[in-house]
Formats: structure tokens, sequence, C-alpha cells
């Protein structure tokens, strides 16, 4: 009964199926999120079977779970050249235009995509949209002045609110602060992306743009396919 359950994850499913892409000898990027969590799981397995490969996490939780199940991580400063990342995104439009970042990590997962010779990016269905902005836009922004950030951002056409966690202003990993944009709609991924990298005190956004290089999707039936 729990096998059936486990099975029909449609975020299990298209994680395992992207895990079939690593082959002995390779560099791995590791994914941050609770899609990325079921490769890392699987990518744990198969190296417990005798896959040969080394890692590098896009966030302390993905190195944690990472390192708890075995799985060889070197640190980024090492790194040459990453073979492929496994990686969700909270939307995915036609394009394979992403937005990336509701779990707080877009900028090690921005640094680690854009390093990596393919991204492999795995989503249920429900992450696949027609066009990209119902799901607020994070932007990562350093502490000081993040007010007139705020501001400024607001002048692009969105509205822009400090991500909260128990209380106080979420921390990133690298100890910036989130601003989680409403845009509505986004209609110009591009010239939005480069719009919000251009004010001071941004760091990074997360619209990844024609940076995938496979989606696979997994649905509710328990099917999986990946996008064309
Ligand atoms: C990360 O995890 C993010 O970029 C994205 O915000 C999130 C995807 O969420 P989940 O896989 O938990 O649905 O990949």
């Amino acid at each position: 009964m729990q096998m059936a359950l486990e099975n029909s994850n449609p975020k299990q499913l298209a994680a395992e199926q992207a895990v079939a892409y690593i082959q002995d000898g390779m560099t791995v990027g590791l994914g941050t999120g609770s899609t990325a969590y079921w490769a890392i799981q699987q990518i744990g397995k198969n190296v417990h079977s005798g896959l040969q490969i080394k890692a590098v996490a896009t966030s302390i939780q993905s190195e944690k779970l990472a390192a708890e199940l075995g799985i060889p991580l070197i640190p980024f400063s090492e790194v040459k050249e990453i073979n492929v990342t496994i990686d969700g995104a909270d939307e995915v439009d036609g394009a394979w235009n992403l937005i990336k970042g509701g779990g707080g990590a877009l900028l090690r997962e921005k640094i680690i995509a854009s390093s990596s010779k393919e991204l492999i990016i795995v989503v249920d269905e429900s992450k696949v949209v027609d066009q990209l902005g119902k799901f607020h836009l994070p932007v990562e922004v350093v502490k000081f002045g993040y007010e007139l950030t705020r501001h400024k951002l607001s002048m692009l056409g969105c509205e822009p609110n400090l991500r909260m966690e128990d209380q106080r202003p979420y921390t990133t990993d690298n100890g910036n602060y989130i601003l989680d944009c409403d845009f509505k709609q986004i209609s110009r991924p591009g010239e939005c992306h480069d719009a919000i990298n251009s004010i001071p005190g941004v760091v990074d956004n997360g619209l990844f743009i024609a940076m995938a290089a496979k989606v696979i999707v997994g649905y509710k039936d328990g099917s999986v396919k990946e996008l064309q």
C-alpha cells in the first residue's frame, strides 16, 4: 500500500527519471526543494549500489542530506565543470523559462546551473504554466538599504514583499534578504530579468532564462513526460 502511494508521487517520478541521466565519473549538481529531494534520495541509492560520482549542493539543506546518504561531496572551489544538475522549479513556461527561488536558494542554484553543461528541471504538472508570474518572483537583495531596493523594484510594476520566517526577515544561505515580487504576469521574462538585476542592491533574481536543457514532468496519473 505504502509502495503504491510512493510510486504515484509525481515529484518523485520526475526526479527518478532525471537521475537515470547520471553516469559514472560525472560531477553532479544537487538541487534544492521537495522534488530535488527525491533526486538526491535516488542518487544516494545509486551511489550505494556502486555509482561513482562527485556532487556539489545548491544549499546547506541539500548538502546535509547528501552527506547523510553517503554521496561524495566536493567544495565548489574544487569544481571545474559540472556535467549535470538536477533541480526543481516553481514555474516553467512553454519556452522553458523558469521561476525559481521559492525555497530561498536561487543564487546558489543559478551559480551552479550556469556552471553546468546540462540543467535538468524536475517538476510536477502544477508547475507548468502558459505565462510566468503567478508565483511571486523571489529577488535576493543585500540587507543594506533593502527598503530603497524594494522601492526601485516596485517601480518595475510589482509588489515586493520581504520574506519572513518565524516573524523575522528570512535570511538566505548567503546572508541576504528575499523580496517576493508579485508581478501577476511576466510577459517578457528576459527583459524583466535584466531590469531587476540592474538595480543596485539586487544580488540576483529567480528568473532562469533559457537555462534548462531538459524538463521532466510528473503527473498525478503516475505518468512522466520529458517535454520536447
Ligand atoms: C528549488 O525548490 C527552487 O528553485 C524552487 O523554488 C523549489 C521547487 O520547489 P519544490 O520542488 O519543493 O516544489 O528547486
